[in-house]
């Protein structure tokens, strides 16, 4: 069997415990296949720009890379070119864009510095499968040194309609490098529709048959590859006396009250601003739940670096602190907003016992938390996912109650909808949910990209 080569941004370790399903799901392809995993090492360094030292550790049949950047690659390749114009502008978020010349360059020489470690690295027969928006011209360096070896890409976030991917800096470029792969994998088939579409109408000659594009001169399989969570993984965390110490906890406290519950890191494309605009609504349209209904909000910080990220803690913050002073009663708190990590443990604990699980992001790529959410409901009386048509999952999650998040008014009423659902309806959807995220798990998504391009 051939080895198998990671490449992402975050290199991931292979010695602890992997807490996310994504990484537990290549921590396994690794060890079956044995391979290579490499990525940044975390570490900011004051070498020449474009020596990236690489820190090389032998893990069983793991081998871990880790490449070093300078700071000023760090600025202009990860918090620039990555994080303030891609990152944005794939989450149709043009208006954040924000472009510096030096960002698209570091961005260029960061994938360079990687392929070039890489390379030296590789074998014949090695399949590459390389991860997300950070490199995505990871690939056209390595042909242009020669490398023939099978190359895949998988996208973990949207790819916009060919208007919106049009205000990136060098686009043509950039969609371009993505003809270098032997396998593109979407999340959706929204996604991999705005990749031919982009072809089609921007592409000199582009000849699209079945889900193989060609132009250039070579041609790359485009295809929607839906990620699924860890759902085995998610369920031994709920039997834990973590979890079960937590929900024992809240039950005891919730007499006859209601919990709402919302998971994302801190992130303008997760609509949380919104979110909290849609519960207040609630409150004041439904006033039933005043008293009952309580939304558990939590939000890490992430990228507070990017300056995009800046306003939104504080916006969050007074929305929360206001919707709390008009509502609150001495001994209820409407929203219990926490900006920092929960054990992954406890929110499977949360999950369990809320009534709701409001995902309600403006753009997600998939949305992992939905599936989690489904994934630990009981199947005797279970809550009800309210999920935004603009997430990845609502394309395979219909049985969800599908809401458009801009629209505050419709959305309390969906929600109100969903904390009154009669049981009967609930099972319902709640099996057709389940069933939807146990077929489409991590393992089978992980598989079903490797076979593919295996076999490309
Ligand atoms: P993210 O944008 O990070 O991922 P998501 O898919 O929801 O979004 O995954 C977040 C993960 O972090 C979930 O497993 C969640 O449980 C966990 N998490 C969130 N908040 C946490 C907290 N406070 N404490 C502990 N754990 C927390 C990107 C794309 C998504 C895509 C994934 C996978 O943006 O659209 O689904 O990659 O491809």
């Amino acid at each position: 069997m051939s080895r198998l080569i990671i490449v992402s941004n975050r290199l991931g370790n292979p010695t602890k415990p992997a807490s996310g399903g994504l990484a537990v799901a290549l921590n396994g392809a690794l060890n079956s296949r044995g391979g290579i995993w490499m990525g940044w090492s975390g570490n900011i360094t004051d070498t020449a720009p474009g020596r990236g030292d690489i820190h090389v550790q032998e893990l069983g049949h793991i081998t871990t890379a880790g490449v070093d950047l300078t700071q000023e690659e760090y600025d202009g390749y990860y918090l620039g070119f990555s994080n303030s114009v891609l990152w944005p502008a794939f989450h149709h978020r043009q208006d954040l864009i924000d472009s510096k010349a030096e960002y698209i360059d570091a961005y260029r020489a960061v994938n360079r510095t990687f392929a070039r470690h890489l390379r030296e690295m590789l074998q014949p027969d090695d399949l590459i499968w390389v991860h997300d928006y950070h490199l995505i011209p990871l690939a056209s360096e390595l042909r242009a040194m020669g490398v023939e070896n099978k190359i895949g890409f998988f996208l973990h976030i949207p790819l916009p309609p060919s208007q919106v991917m049009s205000a990136v800096p060098e686009h043509e470029w950039l969609m371009r490098s993505f003809f270098s792969y032997d396998l593109i994998g979407f999340q959706t088939e929204a996604d991999t529709e705005n990749f031919n579409l982009y072809a089609e109408r921007r592409l000199d000659q582009p000849q699209i048959e079945g889900d193989r594009v060609k132009a250039f001169g070579s041609s790359v399989i485009a295809k929607a590859f839906p990620i699924g969570i860890d759902v085995e993984q998610f369920r031994d965390l709920v039997a834990s006396e973590e979890a079960q110490e937590l929900s024992d906890r809240l039950q005891t406290k919730s007499q006859g009250r209601k919990w709402i519950t919302g998971v994302e890191r801190l992130d303008y494309s997760k609509g949380l601003p919104d979110r909290l605009k849609i519960f207040r609504r609630l409150l004041e349209k439904y006033p039933e739940n005043r008293g009952r209904s309580t939304l558990v909000q939590i939000a890490p910080p992430t990228r507070e670096d990017v300056e995009a990220y800046s306003d939104i803690r504080e916006e969050l913050e007074r929305l929360s602190g206001a919707v709390n002073g008009e509502f609150a009663t001495i001994d209820w708190t409407p929203v219990r907003y926490i900006h920092r990590n929960v054990p992954r443990a406890q929110l499977s604990g949360l999950f369990s016992i809320s009534k709701v699980g409001l995902v309600t992001p403006l753009r997600d790529g998939m949305n992992l938390v939905a599936k989690e959410y489904v994934a630990v409901q009981p199947d005797d009386d279970p809550g009800v996912l309210v999920l935004s048509e603009f997430a990845g999952a609502a394309e395979q999650m219909t049985d969800a109650v599908i809401v458009n998040p801009y629209d505050i008014e419709t959305t309390a009423d969906a929600l109100q909808q969903a904390l009154n659902m009669p049981l009967d309806e609930r099972r319902d959807r709640h099996a057709k949910l389940k069933d939807i995220v146990e077929k489409t798990d991590v393992v089978i998504w992980c598989d079903g990209f490797l076979d593919r391009l295996r076999n490309v």
